[in-house]
């Protein structure tokens, strides 16, 4: 197996009980609704059931048929159900051997249907299933950062999947399966374009492509939308200025917005990067964030589009802590957005981390939606590497508490609009897609992708649970394999996080690339472009202060998250050297001082990966040959870079504390010098800025 069908691989279901079962609801069905997405469900029956059960599922009459699948005006369902639904849920039932899949709409159909289909992947009985569901936020995004040239930004499977040369007279079958794989996690919006953003996706040829690929996405329930350069006015409509308080530039943009709706009815709307990086924004002519999301915001209103603001900003001159700079631009700007713009935040203050604390702007922007930007795509995680399974990650910052109104005001709180009462909700992630033939690169981070799409639907699952899911979709329900592979992808996260960035290091990754250990590099054009900006090492200690002593960057967050991570005693020692700088020697809860927790993080990360090598290992009766082997070969470089990791950082950190290597360390295999001479200019992704 090749990879490619992702979960949708509906694999023959051999257990002939199991069979018999399935076949007692799949052999006849019946299908109230007749619109392009009903063509859908019909086409993805038709798919699953030959596929797991060798028949053509046979449409019947609504008595004959074991599966109906009916919008409720079809049905006699209660209201005290039905108003739960809304326009994307839907009510799995079943009774006297018909199972019943209806919602309000057709897309909460499919959704069912991809629910129920899931279930008999995972061998799930089908007879007594009463499932209510939801999604608890409005805004299940894809970010794709790839350019008009087919690169991307930060992707590391190959090119972009979109063809824009061949658009939009070519369809690829690609688009159709995206598609079909999105909606079946409820991901129902894509960002097609770069945040760092090309202005020509904006013009009458590519908006062409664009329609075609909305039309492709439109029976999925799936909504496109554009990254919005904020310059276009200039670049591709001569006017002399951008600034969004000029009139001309208003009218140009209204203008815009006419003419893509008049092709893609249903657009979504504009991502905006601004004043970010080098992009350009409002500042650029002396407004603020607001005015510039504003103004877009109006040009949209009138077709229902929404604007999705970064908050991903730090100043070029600012010499403050760059984590708090997001922060302190937007939280007093709070409430002055119009209705239709959503704040679109990274989890955590830096930028994608292996592991950040949470983003204090989650729970300080009360009378502003805020929506989640996940990434995806591992750029700060050994990137198509690496078996990294993130969905751990996504946990943590979601369950964090913000304390914004007192406990459990958790970030999935902020996230599905409950704590705020946001009318606007959303989750985005980066995507990690390209043309490889698995989509993802490492076969496992499908596994990311599915988790993100899950995760969106429900900020509250837990990574375990889709885990489990994802898992016996992908390689079938056989119990050692689902054991084996569910201990080694929860396990994963944190085994990368102690190679790479233990106890709350940050951003030590090779400029540019972001790939590898370079701690060391501490003379770029911008200070905090440099790893040694974030672990500030010495002789004294190492750990960037962002105490009240410090960069006060603790005050941003609500009592008493605040003080528990201003005192390095309550610190939870995953965030330690995020927020504070300390002495090598200084002890550590276990005993242990801070300079041998250090080498026991790497070396144990190091162990974990082979742990993971020798669980991988026992899987091979189990799994194909053709992904046994793909992730084997993947986990012995990452066997490689983890030793890499470790030696790199230790020996590093070594000549700042002059301490010996604990015992229970392998001794680096090279010194210092070796690690600082090791470049790699063609890293993936690489790009000339940083
Ligand atoms: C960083 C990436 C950079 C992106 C930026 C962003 O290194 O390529 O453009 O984030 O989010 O993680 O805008």
């Amino acid at each position: 197996e090749n990879g490619y069908d992702l979960w949708l691989r509906y694999a023959p279901i051999t257990d002939s009980s199991l069979k018999d079962h399935y076949l007692d609801y799949f052999t006849s069905f019946h299908c109230i609704a007749d619109d392009p997405t009903a063509v859908v469900i019909r086409k993805e029956l038709a798919l699953a059931a030959s596929s797991m059960l060798g028949i053509i599922p046979n449409e019947t009459s609504r008595s004959k048929a074991s599966l109906v699948i009916a919008t409720v005006e079809n049905l006699d369902i209660p209201a005290n159900i039905t108003n739960q639904l809304g326009t994307e849920g839907y009510y799995i039932s079943a009774n006297r051997g018909q199972v019943t899949v209806t919602a309000n709409t057709s897309i909460g159909l499919l959704y069912g249907t991809y629910h129920l289909l899931r279930l008999t992947q995972m061998g799930e009985p089908l007879g007594s299933l009463s499932i209510i569901e939801a999604p608890k936020t409005k805004i299940r995004i894809l970010n794709h950062w790839d350019n008009l040239d087919r690169s991307s930004e930060r992707g590391y499977a190959g090119f972009s999947i979109w063809d824009w040369h061949r658009l939009p007279g070519y369809i690829d079958q690609r688009y159709i399966d995206y598609a079909r794989a999105n909606a079946s996690i409820g991901i129902n919006a894509t960002v097609l374009t770069n945040v760092n953003a090309n202005a020509q996706v904006l013009t009458p040829m590519y908006l062409e492509k664009v329609k075609a690929l909305a039309d492709v996405f439109r029976p999925y329930g799936i909504r496109v939308y554009l990254t919005a350069r904020f310059s276009a006015p200039i670049e591709i409509g001569g006017l002399k200025t951008a600034d969004p308080l000029a009139p001309e530039v208003q009218t140009w943009w209204q203008k815009k917005a006419e003419e893509i709706y008049s092709m893609i009815p249903d657009f979504g709307g504009f991502l905006v990067k601004a004043n970010s990086e080098g992009q350009p924004g409002p500042q650029n002519y002396g407004r603020n964030h607001a005015d510039g999301a504003n103004m877009l915001a109006d040009a949209l209103r009138p077709f229902g589009g929404t604007v999705m603001w970064r908050a991903f900003v730090y100043s070029d001159e600012e010499p403050d802590d760059r984590a708090k700079q997001a922060y302190n631009e937007f939280k007093p700007l709070d409430g002055q957005f119009h209705e239709n713009v959503m704040i679109q935040v990274k989890n955590g203050p830096i930028d994608f981390q292996p592991r950040e604390p949470f983003h204090p702007l989650f729970g300080a922007m009360p009378n502003t939606p805020l929506m989640m930007e996940f990434q995806i795509t591992q750029e700060y995680l050994g990137q198509a590497t690496q078996l990294v399974y993130l969905a751990p990650m996504y946990e943590e910052c979601l369950q964090s508490d913000t304390y914004a109104k007192g406990e459990s005001s958790t970030v999935a709180s902020v996230i599905d609009g409950t704590l705020h009462d946001y009318q606007l909700t959303g989750m985005a992630g980066v995507a990690n897609i390209g043309t490889d033939i698995n989509w993802t690169g490492h076969p496992m981070a499908q596994s990311n992708w599915y988790a993100f799409g899950r995760l969106a639907w429900n900020p509250q699952l837990d990574a375990q649970q889709i885990a489990d899911e994802w898992i016996r979709a992908t390689f079938g329900n056989e119990r050692k394999v689902v054991e084996t592979i569910s201990e080694l992808m929860l396990n994963s996260w944190e085994t990368a996080v102690s190679y790479m960035t233990p106890l709350g290091l940050h951003h030590l990754m090779g400029t540019s690339h972001h790939y590898g250990p370079a701690p060391w590099v501490d003379n770029l054009s911008r200070a905090d472009w440099t790893p040694y900006y974030y672990h500030k090492s010495n002789q004294g200690g190492i750990g960037f202060d962002r105490t009240s002593t410090g960069s006060n960057a603790t005050s941003q967050y609500f009592p008493p998250v605040a003080s528990t991570f201003n005192d390095p005693d309550s610190c939870p020692e995953k965030f330690l050297l995020w927020f504070h700088h300390l002495p090598w020697t200084c002890k550590m809860k276990s005993g242990k001082t801070l300079w041998e927790a250090l080498a026991y993080h790497y070396q144990n990360g190091v162990a974990e990966v082979r742990r993971m090598q020798a669980q991988w290992k026992q899987l091979k009766p189990y799994i194909d040959h053709e992904r046994h082997q793909s992730v084997s070969m993947l986990l012995d470089i990452q066997e490689q870079e983890a030793i890499w990791w470790k030696d790199a950082c230790m020996s590093y950190f070594q000549s700042k504390s002059g301490l010996p290597y604990p015992e229970a360390m392998e001794a680096p295999q090279h010194d210092l010098e070796y690690y600082q001479s090791l470049k790699f200019p063609f890293a993936p992704g690489i790009r000339p800025k940083w």
